[in-house]
């Protein structure tokens, strides 16, 4: 089956999926939080995840009091990052 040959194809194959796993799971962390699918995240929607709950004002940088899709990545960077520096 061709589907099968690509993804034992090695390690250039594995190269091009792991980033854009990357990608999807904070396009699946966005969707998942965005509880009424209106595209932005409210400070209710983000009781969900705490650790970004916390940072809200700060990760609001136009202050519209949402957080839109680009303002939530950069959250989960920052949080990602903070753990990497606490584990390491
Ligand atoms: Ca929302
Ligand atoms: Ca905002």
């Amino acid at each position: 089956m061709k589907t099968t040959k690509w993804l034992t194809a090695g390690g250039l194959a594995i190269a091009l999926v792991v980033p854009g796993a990357v990608l999807a799971a904070d396009a699946v962390a966005f969707n998942k939080t965005d509880a009424n699918g209106d595209s932005m995240i409210s400070m209710d929607e983000l009781v969900s995840n705490p650790e970004l709950h916390a940072q809200f004002r700060t990760l609001d940088r136009d202050g519209n009091g949402t957080l839109d899709r680009a303002e939530f990545e950069r959250g989960l960077a920052n949080a990602t990052s903070t753990r990497a520096r606490e584990a390491g």
